[in-house]
């Protein structure tokens, strides 16, 4: 079965894993959220690719969430001792491939060509494709004004309450002709446990991908379990949005993209009021077991709904 699989940071990239275990790189591409990339002290940093190639390369730091694992902070500790701006920790690894993405993309490389060159570095058989090759800046809406993404997240602490969101560039931005490509004869789509507002929909605004994913079966694996967001503030947006920080709120929020839709057993009862076909799984990736058992399981669900759609 050849399948796309969408994926934002973290909560997404466990799931990407388990895939990449199930799944060899001829039936297997991930496309990535590059609406939280920003440019920070003349490097170009994407936050999700760099979750995705950390998790795919198991280098990823655990304890943190982001970032890779082993790092040292002597030149961010550093920056910090001189004045510079240090809020967004860079770890000293974690700077090498920022640096080294920086140098491709000032050489004339794509994101997309510079993603697969580390990939390749790093061992990564898996192709991971930038939603675009033209940037997008996911910018959050608060009752305070509006803040770039990784302020908001990082700097911020996700504190602000958001009144929304909008995509700078999304317009004028090309979904990558790699998704394109093999979305036009893939089996089936993977919409990885991630947020839905900051790192699936970027993705959705972009050309006519939704129209293009109408023609395929989409399943989503639900990054709301029991009421809260494995990682991050997806279940925070949620309640600041109004809508109910639940599963079935999230599958709601999908709505007709979906053919189907993975919620964990602790939200076994909100099955019903899903319209469609559900899965009742264990969505707790807490070992490279689950992460693959999940992936497993979502194939098998993919196989099941993956009836043509008319
Ligand atoms: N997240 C934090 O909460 N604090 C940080 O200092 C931080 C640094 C950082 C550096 C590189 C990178 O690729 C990601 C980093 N992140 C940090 C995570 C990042 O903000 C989020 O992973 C995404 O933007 C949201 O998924």
């Amino acid at each position: 079965m050849r399948v796309l699989a969408i994926t934002g940071g973290v909560g997404g990239a466990k799931l990407a894993l388990g895939l990449s275990k199930v799944l060899p790189p001829e039936d297997l591409l991930f496309a990535v959220n590059t609406g939280d990339d920003f440019t920070h002290m003349g490097l170009h940093i994407s936050p999700d690719i760099d979750s995705l190639t950390y998790a795919l390369a198991e280098q990823n730091n655990a304890e943190l969430g982001w970032g890779r694992a082993g790092e040292t902070w002597h030149f961010i500790e550093t920056l910090d001792a001189l004045g510079g701006e240090a809020w967004f920790r860079l770890g000293d690894k974690d700077l090498a491939l920022h640096t080294r993405r920086t140098e491709l993309l000032r050489g004339g490389a794509t994101l997309t060509e510079a993603t697969a060159l580390i990939s390749q570095a790093m061992g990564i058989r898996h192709t991971i494709a930038p939603m675009s090759d033209d940037g997008v800046a996911t910018i959050v809406h608060t009752a305070d004004g509006d803040l770039a993404f990784q302020h908001y997240f990082v700097r911020d602490r996700c504190e602000p309450a958001v009144t929304g969101f909008s995509f700078q560039g999304v317009e004028d931005a090309t979904l990558n002709p790699l998704i394109t490509r093999w979305l036009a004869d893939c089996d089936a789509v993977i919409v990885c446990p991630s947020n839905p507002f900051v790192s699936v929909d970027p993705m959705l605004a972009l050309g006519d991908f939704r129209t293009q994913l109408s023609r395929k079966p989409v399943i989503a694996v639900s990054p709301i379990v029991g009421g809260l967001a494995i990682k991050g503030p997806a279940a925070k947006m949620m309640a600041e949005l109004n809508v109910p920080a639940s599963a079935a709120a999230v599958a709601d929020y999908y709505g007709e993209l979906l053919a189907g839709f993975v919620l964990d057993a602790t939200d076994a009862d909100q099955a019903e009021q899903i319209a469609g076909p559900t899965r009742v799984t264990n969505t707790i990736m807490d070992s490279l077991d689950a992460r693959v058992a999940l992936a497993e399981t979502c194939l098998e669900f993919a196989t099941q709904v993956a009836n043509p759609r008319t």
